[in-house]
């Protein structure tokens, strides 16, 4: 009895091993932390979060982002939070749910998908991001999912993604919808590599200075506000008590990416008050 179940375990673990994809990163859209938008054509039209209009219609669930035009030179940027994709992680795949078109007629418009490496582009400037899609949106009032590659130059970078609403036809547009962003890969990390265990601040909430509790060898430390800008990075000669200082930073949510010397990564939450 015993070695049977044995046997059905180890079984599952190796179907569950060889055919199980890595969620790098995916987002439903409900929360908005580390998430911003940017109105490039300063017509105050811009990505919003919608937390229910959209509810259980056209395909989407819950909350989404959409962007209004009503220009005919929307030039609207949606940013994901900050993530980092693995050094092994080289087969990359982008997704989400997207539509346009909330009854007739019908307008065409337009959006690109651009991802980029924070430290070399820090303030997100999509006219040097790497395009990974370029499509007028489906006429029809159901969303769709849509997929793209990412090139595998960004293993092992911490990248933000882009959706740019645009309209080049002329047409005078209306809005996009967006929501269920995932970047994932066919490849599989084991369970046990890559993540930093047990690695939390000590306090959190903080007012200024908090101690990483960690039995990790710290490399480097990442803080991000919560639109998803880097303020600071520390590296492993500033972590030797393993203490991060937030004193001159404004009262909010940061998100904190821990690397250690053995190429693993964890992102936490910290609050300073
Ligand atoms: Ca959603
Ligand atoms: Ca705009």
């Amino acid at each position: 009895m015993h070695k049977i179940t044995f046997s059905t375990l180890l079984l599952s673990f190796l179907f569950l091993s060889t055919n199980a994809q890595t969620d790098i990163f995916t987002s439903n859209s409900d929360s908005t932390t580390g998430w911003s938008y940017e109105d490039i054509d300063g017509d105050t039209n811009n990505w919003l979060q919608d937390p229910s209009t959209y509810n259980g219609a056209y395909g989407y669930t819950g909350s989404v982002f959409f962007s209004t035009a009503n220009s005919l030179t929307p030039n609207n940027l949606l940013k994901s939070p900050p993530f980092l994709i693995a050094p092994s992680l080289t087969d990359l795949d982008f997704e989400m749910r997207i539509g346009n078109a909330i009854g007739t007629p019908f307008t065409l418009e337009s959006y690109m998908v651009y991802i980029y490496d924070t430290a070399v582009n820090p303030n997100g400037d999509y006219t040097i991001a790497t395009e990974i899609m370029n499509v007028t949106a489906n006429q029809t009032s159901a969303s769709e999912i849509v997929s793209a590659d990412i090139p595998s130059i960004f293993a092992g970078k911490t990248v933000r993604l882009i959706i740019r609403h645009y309209n080049p036809t002329g047409v005078l547009g209306n809005i996009i919808i967006a929501d269920d962003f995932k970047v994932s890969s066919p490849q599989t990390l084991a369970v046990d590599d890559f993540k930093i265990k047990n690695t939390y601040f000590h306090p959190n909430p903080t007012k200024g200075q908090t101690t990483i509790q960690t039995n990790a060898s710290l490399l480097s430390v990442e803080i991000f506000n919560n639109l998803g800008q880097k303020i600071t990075t520390y590296n492993k000669n500033m972590l030797t008590e393993q203490k991060i200082d937030l004193s001159e930073y404004s009262r909010g949510l940061y998100l904190v990416i821990i690397k250690d010397h053995n190429q693993n990564v964890t992102t936490k939450k910290l609050i300073k008050n």
